[in-house]
């Protein structure tokens, strides 16, 4: 019966066929910047350069409290005010209303809860800060010489 034959084989090449692209989807690399970066592994005696340590610390704002109140860094330190807590805040550097000791460090505005503001410290020196929408809330980061 050769058209049974012939079907037989028509048959067999699809399933080769399907086979055949099974295999091959699975070696498709994905597409570039989605799959993790090549590194050089331990046996290959190439140990990547360390990527420099990005310091950063939190200050936590809640109820009419900066916590901490003082917060010690090494220059180069980001700092992110997290509001906590249901009062807004609008971390600012000193002194109310000029706000002119550490230049550029202002969220620019109230900060609802659970809202954020980061600010790198670069400059050595005091930087005291405050609620501007309630001024008598202070604290103040002390930014130190890095290493
Ligand atoms: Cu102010």
């Amino acid at each position: 019966m050769p058209k049974t034959i012939r079907t037989s084989l028509i048959l067999v090449g699809f399933v080769l066929l399907g086979a055949g692209c099974l295999r091959f989807g699975a070696r498709v690399s994905p597409p570039a910047g989605t799959g993790p970066a090549p590194q050089a592994s331990p046996e290959s005696g190439v140990v990547p350069a360390p990527t420099p340590a990005v310091s950063e610390a939190i200050i936590e704002y809640q109820d009419g409290l900066f916590n901490p109140a003082i917060l010690r860094i090494k220059a180069g330190t980001k700092v992110t005010f997290k509001n906590r807590g249901a009062k807004s805040v609008w971390p600012v550097s000193g002194v109310h209303p000029a706000h002119k000791i550490c230049p550029g460090f202002d969220a620019l505005r109230a900060l609802d809860k659970g809202e954020s503001y980061s600010f790198v410290f670069t400059e050595v020196k005091d930087c005291p800060f405050h609620n501007h929408i309630a001024p008598t809330e202070k604290g103040k980061i002390e930014v130190k010489a890095g290493e």
